[in-house]
């Protein structure tokens, strides 16, 4: 339910979020994590792992349904995340290039999609369902949490933004590492269950199952029709 044009969004577990009760749409923006073809597309990191895609292409539609829901209230701001190096591998720690030469070609390395998780290669690139509109942030990060070595903490807080409603790819990795990151900064987070899969699904649902252990431990769970209905509501009101 949002009330006087605010937003709080009904049956999330295990609390009605957020939990300091309706918030203004102009505190809270979305975060959309690495909807890059090399963690959803044929031919990208994740499927040179031999992953079956079929969840991480599930999230598509209900992103895209909460984010066309937010893109109609002009206050919420939208922000994507890239994962990925810079092309001379400068940020690419050896032990995460090392550790994924075990499993595929390897970060950095030549793939179907081009260079494994390296800027401005195709594999890189956020997949067209989901581009960024003009006006949106972007953030590329080299790490797993959308907070280390980039700008966002700055932007946020410039912002004025005080809640994230979370999705993307993966759970267990680099969404539960932004959420935590954003939890230990005071920021109120929603995970959104159904916008986002785990290279296999008992991590994502242990991911849900941490989020909301201990009151909420990580913020709270909800679906994208609970959230884009409570954007409705806020269009309307
Ligand atoms: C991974 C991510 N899994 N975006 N990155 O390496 O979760």
């Amino acid at each position: 339910m949002s009330k006087a044009g605010r937003l709080s969004v009904t049956h999330t577990r295990p609390y009605t979020w957020p939990c300091d009760g309706p918030v203004p749409p102009e505190r809270v923006a979305l975060i959309i994590i690495d909807m890059q073809k090399d963690f959803c597309a044929p031919g990208g990191y994740i499927d040179a792992q031999g992953v079956d895609l079929s969840a991480a292409r599930a999230t598509i539609a209900p992103i895209r349904k909460v984010l066309d829901a937010v893109r109609a209230v002009p206050s919420m701001q939208v922000i994507h995340t890239r994962e990925g190096h810079r092309p001379e591998l400068v940020d690419l720690p050896f032990n995460k290039r090392w550790r994924s030469e075990q499993v595929c070609p390897g970060i950095g390395n030549a793939g179907p999609l081009g260079k494994i998780l390296v800027r401005g290669e195709p594999g890189w690139e956020i997949i067209p369902e989901l581009a960024p509109a003009p006006g949106e942030i972007v953030i590329d990060k080299p790490g797993k949490g959308a907070f280390y070595a980039t700008d966002l903490d700055h932007i946020v807080r410039l912002c004025g933004i005080t809640h994230l409603i979370v999705a993307g790819l993966t759970t267990d990795v680099c969404v539960h590492t932004t959420i935590r990151e954003a939890n230990d900064r005071g920021l109120e987070t929603l995970l959104l269950r159904d916008g986002t899969a785990a290279t296999e699904t008992r991590h994502r649902d242990a991911t849900f199952t941490m989020t909301e252990m201990q009151g909420g431990l990580f913020g709270a769970t909800g679906t994208s029709d609970q959230v884009a209905s409570a954007l409705a509501a806020l269009s309307r009101s």
